[in-house]
């Protein structure tokens, strides 16, 4: 098949990569990217720490298997360590909670015997999977996932701990507050008070243990564009407007302005921005205005922030098999994922961290957490500030007034004007149609004006693995199928010449 139509996708993140790609390879000949920065990959992006190669967005690949296209073409492209690629890997079921190997320390400096800390954790992980059920029941008893955590929280702490001694149980239910945390990171939200228990259950994890890229996330990207037309992006072109609907008869439907004052036309536009500059920047990308009932998707969808914190030591002060390190406050009992006061005690949502492995590559580097508004709050600070909030933080939990960071970085994704915020997640009062909005290609079902003016694709316009690089990137490859299909029943109903 040979397209002449000509396609322009909005932005080079994966997403917008894989639009291109699946196109180019189905005979579209007019194939378009307009990239607001001077890179691709988005939110795929790699950099270094001294000598080590770090993520400052995406980290893993979450679950690593057959059905994970990210995991196939890592494979394919040879970017995987042999651990990846054996069949026990791809078949651990872990439903999104890696066994991990932790340690736990306290604000007073203590490190905590792990048997104390499990109660707390196992019950946590039962509520949250509970939680996860009632996208298919209906009826959920509370908005929020933080409501229905902390009512069943109580409820069960009343009935099982009762024998148990004031301060046991105290820390457990300042390991659940840990726990919250860690779920603020997980679901890229400020507080688990917003993210939407009747919706929640609709993310779904794929088998496989999460694994990382040796090399860096980006050599995906780069893998990927090296089999594009080199001239095929445009890079530092933001897209200010798209004019759908054109009604002055103009050969092309749309016609997209650029920042630069360009206008390019064309017969479809796929939009892949992220949902935070959606949201902040709806009612002048698009003229006329989106669809109400789409606006109001774009409006209850969540988009927060997640922020990572790399801190590299001369010599580690966790255990040689540490995978993750949790920092337990010992004054919130209250199950809150939120401080009371963001400037002053911002670094108290930091949830602990991830350990850099093998040390043999990595040296003794950690990768900490943050999400919320402390986390936004913490993009604001420089470098110097952070790195000393950090050290006290680390001196304090491990008892060690010596100890010293040799480098610290951190992510800025909040402030960064093109994504503003980390990725999606279903807000209080979501359900799987706003997800079937955020897709729906404009002019809507039933118009008879030409179709498929509008596409849209990104991470925050999948069904269920919404927030993931295997989400956006299916989302890319659903919206070029969308087009490869209109005109092979196009050219099918042609009569033969
Ligand atoms: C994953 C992971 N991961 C950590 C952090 C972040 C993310 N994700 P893009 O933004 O990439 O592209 C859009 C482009 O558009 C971009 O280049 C812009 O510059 C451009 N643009 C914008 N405006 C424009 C304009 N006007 N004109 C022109 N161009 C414009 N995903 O699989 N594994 O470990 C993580 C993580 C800190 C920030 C992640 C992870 C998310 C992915 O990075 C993200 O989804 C995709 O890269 C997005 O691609 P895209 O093409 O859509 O947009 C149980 C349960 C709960 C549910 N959630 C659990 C899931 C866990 C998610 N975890 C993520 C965790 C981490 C650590």
């Amino acid at each position: 098949m040979s397209v002449n139509a000509k396609v322009v996708i909005v932005g080079c993140g994966i997403s917008g990569i894989a639009a291109a790609q699946r196109l180019v390879n189905a005979g579209f000949q007019h194939v378009q990217i307009l990239e607001a920065t001077a890179r691709s990959g988005g939110r795929v992006k790699t950099d270094t720490l001294g000598d080590n190669i770090i993520e400052i967005g995406a980290n893993w690949i979450h679950g690593p298997s057959e059905e994970n296209p990210v995991f196939c073409l890592a494979r394919q492209y040879g970017l995987l360590e042999p651990d990846a690629l054996t069949p026990e890997n791809q078949a651990m079921d872990v439903e999104g909670h890696p066994p991990w190997v932790p340690n736990f320390f306290s604000s007073s400096g203590r490190k905590l015997n792990a048997e104390d800390i499990y109660p707390a954790q196992e019950m946590f992980l039962e509520l949250m999977s509970e939680g996860s059920k009632f996208e298919s029941q209906g009826g959920e008893p509370w908005a929020c996932v933080g409501d229905f955590i902390r009512s069943e929280a109580e409820q069960q702490v009343a009935e099982k701990w009762k024998d148990i001694d004031a301060a046991t149980r105290c820390l457990r239910l300042c390991v659940i507050s840990n726990m919250l945390k860690v779920e603020c990171c997980v679901n890229g939200a400020h507080s688990m008070d917003e993210v939407g228990l009747g919706a929640y259950g609709l993310y779904k994890t794929l088998p496989g243990l999460d694994c990382t890229f040796p090399g860096g996330y980006e050599g995906l990207i780069k893998n990927l564009m090296s089999e594009l037309p080199s001239d095929l992006v445009t890079y530092n072109r933001p897209v200010r407007c798209v004019h759908w609907n054109n009604t002055e008869k103009e050969e092309n439907s749309v016609m997209i302005e650029c920042d630069d004052e360009k206008k390019i036309a064309a017969d479809h536009v796929i939009v892949t921005v992220p949902l935070g500059y959606l949201k902040k920047h709806h009612s002048t990308l698009f003229s006329p205005p989106l669809p109400l009932h789409k606006l109001h998707s774009v409006e209850r969808l969540g988009f927060g922030t997640n922020n990572k914190i790399y801190v590299e030591f001369d010599s580690p002060w966790w255990d040689a098999d540490c995978e993750v390190i949790y920092l337990v406050w010992e004054d919130e009992d209250g199950m809150l994922d939120q401080v009371p006061d963001v400037q002053r005690s911002w670094i108290k949502k930091l949830f602990g961290f991830t350990v850099l492995k093998p040390s043999e590559r990595y040296g003794h580097v950690l990768c900490g957490w943050i999400a919320g508004h402390e986390s936004e709050y913490m993009e604001t600070l420089s470098e110097q500030e952070v790195t000393h909030t950090m050290t006290q933080l680390i001196r304090r939990f491990t008892g060690n007034p010596t100890v010293t960071p040799r480098r610290v970085l951190h992510s800025q994704w909040f402030h960064d004007p093109w994504t503003c915020g980390s990725y999606s997640y279903p807000g209080k009062g979501c359900s799987a149609q706003d997800l079937e909005n955020m897709m729906e290609p404009l002019p809507t079902k039933g118009s008879l004006l030409q179709p498929l003016q509008v596409l849209f694709a990104g991470e925050a316009t999948h069904p269920c693995y919404y927030s993931t690089v295997h989400g956006a990137l299916l989302t890319g490859w659903r919206e070029a199928d969308r087009l490869i299909s209109h005109y092979s029943a196009i050219s099918t109903s042609e009569p033969p010449k």
